[in-house]
């Protein structure tokens, strides 16, 4: 087979190399940032272009995979893992992100540290662009600034929801949740897919990928004006605050909630560029991937991943930790110390209850975005109550949940401290919050759904199995130590 050649060099090493912490501080990736930065404006591709030449090497790249190595067995699964939830299964392609026990999210190899550092940045702005990320997810490569400008300008350009849209926000009571308001209003986009259109109209299958990266664009520049509309209808007077075309998406999805404090569309660049990916095992993520591999159109995938993150166990959780929060602020009337914030831990876990914000499925210590927030809030507001308080706890909980003994990762995760961070602001609606981490979740699962579009990634169909079937299978085969 001829072999192409790769237009994007750091687009294999980030899917083919492993860890970015081998290469990111060598030459070669400084080079490629400096060599992308004296690109001229008139010379720039635009990301699709960029994606596009990517692809035949993308495909190329897994049918060699498949040819010379389909074979080989890079996983096993072991009766504990079915019935736990398929813990640590490999299975999944996912190129957007991996997810070490340890360090935490690389997103495309990079950390959440590393991506704060290298992103382009808007004017007097110290956090990344979302946009950017979104670049990086589909090239591999960090975008100039000129080009994440062009990615901003072009989402600013697809922002405008259809009138029967708005038209079913407003009819909706304001008692339903906001996640479950998000829901329909992308549902309800499914007519407006131009991926149904082609597919109506046969496309050819390798032309999948540009109708979804179409629709793609269109649900990202949507979302702040559903997601603002609903927070308007739901807590305030139904009325969308200001839209600027030439305006970085974070800060209009910040003034279109009626928010134009700039530490508060700092917060915003930040918390939608930590919350959008986090590999593909998760339930939005899988779930994206999922229902978007019966070639749906990726509203209806997202709306399906939507209903997903709204679950206490996952995105819900951001809620659940400022309620409980609250509840113990109030308990503890001023007295933080760690006594009195430990026997209400005991308090939570006795009467059967998980403690909100902590634990994880992959993670085994504090996560980075738990970490990156925390540097934000110290920089901002030191000295908030409920950032000591917040603060308070993760210096208990962690021994406690140990003590406890069950939870295999006692360390905090991204949703136990970004409630704090909003109200600080005055974005005091903790049911609004998960709406918040579903806008910044659409940039990582679809970047993922035009890829698979774009590789041609089969229907998933995993093999289930009765509970009698499991225990025939079990006579047969031999034990392995635990994977869980
Ligand atoms: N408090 C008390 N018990 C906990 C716990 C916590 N924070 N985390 C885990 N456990 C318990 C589990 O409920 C489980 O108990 P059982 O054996 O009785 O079922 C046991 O410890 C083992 O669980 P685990 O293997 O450590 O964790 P899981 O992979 O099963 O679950 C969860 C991971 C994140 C769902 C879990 O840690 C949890 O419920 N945490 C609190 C909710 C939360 O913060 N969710 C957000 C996670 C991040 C995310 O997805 N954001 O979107």
């Amino acid at each position: 087979m001829p072999t192409l050649k790769n237009p994007h060099p750091h687009f294999e090493l980030h899917t083919t190399c492993g860890s970015r912490n081998e290469t990111n501080t060598n030459d070669s990736f400084v080079t490629t940032i400096k060599k992308d930065s004296t690109l001229d404006a008139g010379q720039e591709k635009t990301l699709k272009e960029k994606f596009s030449e990517i692809i035949p090497y993308k495909v190329q790249e897994l049918q060699a995979l498949k040819k010379e190595y389909g074979n080989r067995v890079i996983s096993e699964v072991s009766v504990e893992q079915v019935l736990g939830g398929m813990r640590g299964i490999n299975s999944i392609l996912w190129d957007g992100s991996l997810l070490d026990p340890i360090k935490g999210i690389e997103l495309k190899g990079y950390t959440i540290p590393e991506i704060k550092q290298y992103f382009p940045k808007e004017t007097n702005s110290e956090e990344p662009l979302p946009e950017a990320l979104f670049w990086l997810f589909l090239t591999g490569e960090i975008p100039t600034k000129s080009e994440a400008k062009l990615l901003s300008k072009e989402l600013s350009r697809r922002a405008s929801v259809p009138d029967y849209v708005i038209e079913i926000l407003n009819r909706l009571p304001k008692t339903l949740h906001p996640m479950v308001q998000l829901s329909i209003a992308v549902a309800a986009l499914d007519s407006q897919s131009k991926f149904n259109q082609a597919y109506s109209q046969g496309v050819s299958k390798t032309n999948y990928w540009i109708y979804t990266y179409e629709d793609v664009l269109d649900l990202l520049a949507m979302l702040p004006i559903l997601a603002a509309k609903i927070y308007a209808n739901t807590f305030k007077d139904g009325q969308l605050g200001a839209f600027d075309p030439d305006a970085d998406y974070a800060k209009n999805f910040a003034t279109l909630l009626g928010y134009d404090n700039n530490d508060f569309i700092e917060l915003m660049r930040l918390y939608l560029t930590i919350h959008a990916d986090h590999e593909g095992g998760n339930v939005s993520a899988h779930t994206t991937h999922l229902v978007g591999s019966t070639l749906t159109s990726p509203y209806l995938a997202f709306s399906a991943a939507l209903d997903g993150l709204s679950g206490p166990l996952h995105g819900g959780a951001n809620q659940e930790v400022l309620e409980w929060l609250l509840n113990l602020k109030e308990k503890l009337n001023g007295d933080y110390s760690e006594e009195t914030i430990e026997a209400h831990l005991w308090d939570t876990l006795n009467s059967g209850r998980v403690i909100p914000g902590y634990g994880h499925a992959v993670l085994r210590r504090t996560d980075p975005r738990y970490l990156t927030q925390r540097e934000f809030a110290s920089k901002h507001f030191p000295d908030y109550d409920l950032f000591r308080l917040v603060s308070a706890v993760y210096n208990v909980a962690p021994a406690v949940l140990t003590k406890h003994g069950k939870s295999k990762n006692p360390w905090p995760n991204v949703d136990a401290h970004s409630g704090v961070l909003l109200q600080y602001y005055g974005l005091t609606e903790v049911s609004f919050y998960t709406v918040l981490f579903g806008v910044s979740r659409a940039f990582g699962v679809l970047s993922q759904l035009i890829i698979d579009r774009a590789i041609g990634a089969p229907i998933e169909r995993p093999k289930s199995l009765t509970t009698q079937r499991l225990k025939e299978i079990i006579q047969d085969v031999p034990k392995v130590k635990s994977r869980m």
